[in-house]
């Protein structure tokens, strides 16, 4: 039962948390203590509405949803609850009557960044908006000991180190040994003949085998008493390091289970769309999702005797292929310990599993060689080959004699497993993230399976939940907004549509202006102490924070900037309103070409940022270690939003919903959510540049681009890729930048020079970022744009998102606990 908030009764649990946890009182304790105290005192409130949520569940017995997916980009947790249980001001003034600053406070907290980038930051919106619905839902994933790397810039370059989360404890989790679960790898499959039921039993021997220990984590509704639970999985050896099994066989079996179990969980593959076959990447595959499936069955055994009806209590959404051998995991849960027939087990499993993908560019597909699938998980193996068997089978029975359809299709071929035909074969539903990249996936890249089985394939474009990016990293905003149109907003955000009224109010105007200028202050003084750079909050502050990869093209933007810094060299009399460029972006530790963009854009803003010739008209920044918490400063406080990708490459994007909801234009092409985006606010309020993604297509499928004819007819783009290499940027080694201007020009770095259409689109870059200018010289034209991108953020919440999935994909009731 939640109860009212008491600031005295707060004040003094902290206090004794302090006591108990530190042996200190108040005033001696530290700010990490008393962000330990709070967070315990706060995880109380919440424990009594996990308890609550979970005994109405258990009484009502719904369908649950496990999303799973190796990333939940969780962020600070306490901020956030404090938030959804509507205790966020209140704690703020107890606090600070004791003598504590909230905002201080979070700071403490490390962010839990179990994720990449827009994959895992969607998984945790998905968790805020399921549990602010009232759905009932678990997310499965692994508690890594190490997450996302923080990012030290040292001379320019990127330097990687490790993310020691949980150095300090962590005050929101809870380990639950008594749910934990045995995972097998490797050994053999041996074939068992039953002469009672006349048939075979697979029975795996010789395996390792992992315990796997939940941690789990609560997830709080926004004002609703509903807590669900995200699940991670640690992994422990089995057996505990025993002197007396101290003989030799045993002895090395048991180095060998510890050294297992501690390194599936380390680390987090900081790779974002890209794929590498790595042993131990599958393992942390199988590791959660055999553990997952395992006790999502158990559940429902509990409760129930009919395992044939498992979909009707259960359904996985498998967060892109990464999850994907819950397919084969389940099948034989099914078969081998409940005893079904393929037939039956396949029913089930095929009503249970749905897929999400996020991309469509080729590097990130999963293919696993048979060799390392096999020897890793034996009798998984075993059923994948059969469930490629009869889709084979089915293939041929579909198209007779057309073995291209075989070649493109089956699940095992040349060699490999791939994980996205096993996901579309054995799943009921297949889902893109955007209009756009759902469409693109029907007509080009999942052409065959589209053909084949149409009824499976559905788009759900993504959203972000306003709860975190709005009211908790825009408080000014937040409040501004709740004045003109009330707090509905906060769980109904299309509402947000009511200030459209004020767009052309000047006092409206001036006041939205205001709170964006107050949050550029607020990033100033976090990039002053942060970076050690002075920027003016009177300046334009462009924006582009994403991961740093080739089809973003942070690439095009810093070129763009070594132009406009040509500009105003040669013309210093040019009227040029003051720009900031803002840059925040980690790069795939083994990804050469990305980390050298970073250098890059790091040696251009040396050279700019310490020319006084320019007045200080232009400033570039790189912001160090970008990730959630400071994301959220980051957003509230940009003018532009740079989303520009090679259009057709980025399915969706959220990042620019983010921005969108802070009142940021976007400054992009044709691509993933941004057609949404530009439908909703109109061009007018957007600044549209580029290829379409057509015409992307159409290159890469036909030829005809040749970026060199760029190069030779314009000046202004060959004076600056000359710039690359002839020491502007890096007069001790004119050389370093060579790679870059290779991959733009040279075809014997890559079959076409160019992949990503940088010099195709720079010129309409470069009208568009003036278009930006013009606009923005016009304080009420900017005004109202910024404040019509905020009221028509609507569509791009999480929960219209969660909605869809629930109405079209998982069909989930809503719950409802009691006060
Ligand atoms: C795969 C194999 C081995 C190691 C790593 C990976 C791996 C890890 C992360 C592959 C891909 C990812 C992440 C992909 C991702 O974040 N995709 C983004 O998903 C967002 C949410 O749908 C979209 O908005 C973005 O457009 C998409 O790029």
């Amino acid at each position: 039962m939640s109860k009212k908030f008491n600031k005295k009764e707060f004040i003094n649990d902290v206090k004794a948390n302090v006591r108990a946890l530190y042996r200190r009182n108040l005033d001696e304790a530290t700010q990490q203590q008393i962000f330990q105290a709070v967070s315990y005192t706060v995880k109380d409130t919440i424990i009594d509405n996990w308890l609550a949520t979970q005994e109405q569940y258990e009484k009502d017995d719904p369908k649950y949803v496990y999303y799973m997916s190796m990333e939940f980009l969780m962020g600070r947790a306490l901020g956030n609850n404090l938030i959804n249980l509507t205790e966020y001001e209140d704690v703020k003034e107890a606090l600070a009557e004791i003598g504590f600053d909230l905002n201080v406070i979070e700071d403490q907290e490390p962010d839990a960044a179990l994720g990449n980038g827009g994959l895992g930051r969607l998984a945790a919106c998905f968790l805020d908006s399921l549990a602010t619905l009232g759905y009932p839902a678990y997310g499965c994933g692994i508690r890594y000991r190490y997450g996302m790397f923080k990012q030290k810039i040292e001379d320019g370059y990127q330097v990687e180190v490790p993310d020691n989360w949980l150095k300090d404890g962590n005050p929101f989790e809870l380990r639950r040994p008594e749910y934990a679960k045995e995972v097998k790898f490797g050994g053999y499959v041996r074939v068992v003949y039953d002469e009672k039921t006349g048939r075979n039993h697979f029975v795996q021997e010789g395996y390792q085998v992992v315990r796997a220990v939940p941690y789990d984590f609560p997830i709080v509704g926004y004002n609703n008493r509903v807590v669900n639970t995200l699940r991670v999985w640690d992994a422990e050896a089995v057996s505990e390091f025993q002197l007396d099994s101290f003989d030799k066989g045993d002895y090395r079996k048991a180095v060998e289970q510890e050294n297992l179990a501690r390194n599936i969980v380390e680390v987090l593959y900081p790779n974002d769309n890209h794929y590498a076959g790595k042993e131990l990447r599958l393992k942390q595959q199988y590791f959660f999702i055999s553990a997952s499936v395992q006790a999502a069955v158990s559940k429902y055994k509990k409760k129930h005797s009919d395992i044939r009806k498992f979909y009707e209590k259960a359904t996985f959404q498998l967060n892109d292929t990464h999850p994907t051998v819950a397919v084969a995991e389940l099948m034989r849960i099914l078969i081998d310990e409940e005893g079904l027939t393929w037939e039956e087990a396949w029913d089930v499993t095929t009503k249970t599993c749905a897929y999400t993908n996020h991309t469509i560019m080729a590097e990130a597909l999963e293919k696993w060689p048979i060799e390392l699938f096999s020897r890793l998980l034996p009798r998984i193996y075993q059923i994948i080959e059969e469930i490629n068997r009869r889709f084979v089978a089915e293939i041929e029975a579909r198209y007779p004699g057309n073995f291209e359809k075989v070649r493109k299709m089956a699940i095992i071929f040349d060699g490999q497993v791939k994980m996205a035909h096993l996901a579309i074969a054995a799943g009921y539903s297949v889902n893109g993230v955007a209009e756009l990249h759902t469409e693109i996936l029907k007509k080009q890249e999942l052409k065959d399976f589209y053909e084949m089985m149409p009824e499976k394939f559905n788009n759900k474009t993504n959203g972000i939940t306003q709860r975190r990016f709005l009211l908790h990293g825009n408080p000014l905003l937040a409040a501004w907004v709740t004045d003109h149109i009330g707090d509905e907003w906060i769980t109904d955000l299309p509402q947000i549509a009511k200030l459209k009224v004020y767009a052309d109010d000047r006092k409206a105007q001036q006041e939205f202006m205001n709170i964006k200028y107050q949050n550029k202050v607020r990033l100033a003084k976090y990039i002053r102490e942060h970076n050690g750079i002075e920027v003016d909050p009177r300046s334009i502050f462009d924006v582009q924070v994403k991961r740093l990869h080739e089809y973003k093209r942070q690439l095009l933007n810093i070129l763009h900037v070594m132009y406009l810094y040509n500009q105003i060299k040669d013309h210093p009399e040019m009227d040029f309103y003051p720009r900031t460029f803002i840059f925040g972006a980690k790069a795939a530790a083994g990804y050469r070409r990305a980390k050298l963009t970073i250098k890059l854009i790091n040696s251009v803003a040396d050279v700019i940022n310490n020319d006084a010739s320019i007045k200080n008209k232009l400033k570039v920044v790189f912001i160090e270690d970008y990730r959630v918490s400071n994301a959220e400063l980051i957003f509230a406080a940009a003018d532009v939003s740079e989303q520009i990708s090679t259009a057709s490459k980025e399915a969706s994007g959220t990042g620019n919903m983010k921005f969108m909801l802070n009142g940021a234009p976007t400054l992009g092409t044709m691509d993933g959510a941004n057609v949404e985006i530009v439908k909703e606010v109109g061009e007018e309020n957007a600044f549209i540049f580029g290829l379409s993604a057509d015409e992307v297509i159409n290159y890469e499928n036909n030829g005809g681009y040749y970026p060199e004819n760029i190069f030779n007819s314009d000046q202004d783009i060959r004076r600056v890729l000359m710039q690359l290499i002839n020491g502007t940027y890096a007069p001790n080694d004119p050389e370093m930048f060579r790679d870059i201007y290779d991959s733009l020009l040279n075809t014997k770095s890559s079959d076409r020079a160019d992949t990503y259409f940088i010099l195709a689109d720079f010129k309409s870059y470069a009208e568009a970022q003036r278009r930006v200018e013009e606009a923005y010289r016009d304080e009420a034209r900017w005004a109202k744009m910024a404040m019509l991108n905020t009221a028509c953020s609507g569509k791009f919440t999480s929960d219209r998102t969660i909605q869809q999935y629930v109405d079209e994909i998982w069909h989930l009731d809503k719950e409802v606990i009691e006060a």
